[in-house]
């Protein structure tokens, strides 16, 4: 097929740039903290089990622990209560995980406020410049948190009153649910909901939403300044997990130069 051959060329002379939005995956990856009484997740950990030693002379590997809610990650449906019959991670049609990205980017807005919110008339305004959303496609929001992803306390911006990172109103998470043709939301900071939004009416609207509307999450990515507001093309591969309420994702954009 041509499309196909014209891709892979235009990859090959850098006509084509693939962009990896992914952040590193290690023991010191940011974390998700919820308050007591919840549960939290356990980060990241690499548990050798040979190096070129009595162990396995010739070979290095590893076991690896991890919640599925950990750096870079995905969210299905299944993740929340309001689809709690819904897709897991698993089940998520292949088709799905290639399609049109559109970055809105609040990143000054979100340097001097980092309990921003984005609105639905950020939306329209984004529309009113680029166009439709895109149909199949993914919403990311471009906030400048990428640049804290190196330090757990920096990244979850915490205080006695809470988590202090940048999210979308109760309003946007609707509308983004039932309006929008996207089938999915991404962001740079730990979750796809504010930090605040543990207070939110109802809380956690985005998860609440989009995942209940069978849509879907992607965090903690990186890079997104290097992506046109409309245009790049997103890939996102989270593991199979049977069952899995979601997974760590690697997530490239392929974008035209
Ligand atoms: C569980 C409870 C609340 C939240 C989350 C998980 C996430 O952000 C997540 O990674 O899905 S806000
Ligand atoms: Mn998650």
């Amino acid at each position: 097929m041509s499309l196909l051959s014209d891709l892979v060329a235009g990859i090959g002379s850098g006509s084509v740039e693939v962009i990896d939005l992914t952040a590193p995956l290690s023991a010191r990856t940011p974390i998700l903290q919820l308050p007591p009484p919840f549960a939290n997740t356990q980060g990241f950990a690499l548990h050798e089990i040979s190096r070129y030693d009595e162990r396995g002379p010739a070979w290095y590997w590893n076991n690896i622990s991890a919640g599925e809610h950990v750096g870079t990650h995905f969210d299905a449906p299944a993740h929340w209560i309001t689809a709690r019959d819904g897709l897991d991670v698993s089940q998520v049609p292949p088709r799905q995980l290639v399609g049109p990205a559109a970055v809105i980017d609040k990143s000054k807005q979100v340097a001097s406020n980092p309990d921003f919110l984005l609105q639905v008339s950020d939306i329209q305004e984004w529309q009113q410049q680029h166009g439709p959303l895109p149909e199949g496609g993914w919403l990311l929001f471009r906030s400048g948190w990428d640049s804290r992803a190196h330090d757990q306390s920096a990244f979850l911006n915490a205080d006695e009153k809470g988590p202090h990172t940048p999210g979308i109103s109760v309003e946007l998470a609707k509308w983004l649910a039932n309006e929008a043709p996207i089938i999915g939301f991404g962001v740079e900071t730990v979750g796809t909901d504010a930090g605040a939004a543990h207070s939110f009416e109802p809380a956690f609207p985005c998860h609440s939403f989009l995942l209940g509307a069978g849509k879907y999450g992607l965090t903690q990515l990186a890079n997104l300044s290097k992506l046109p507001p409309a245009g790049a093309v997103l890939i996102a591969a989270p593991l199979p997990i049977v069952r899995g309420s979601g997974s760590p994702a690697r997530v490239l954009a392929l974008v035209s130069r």
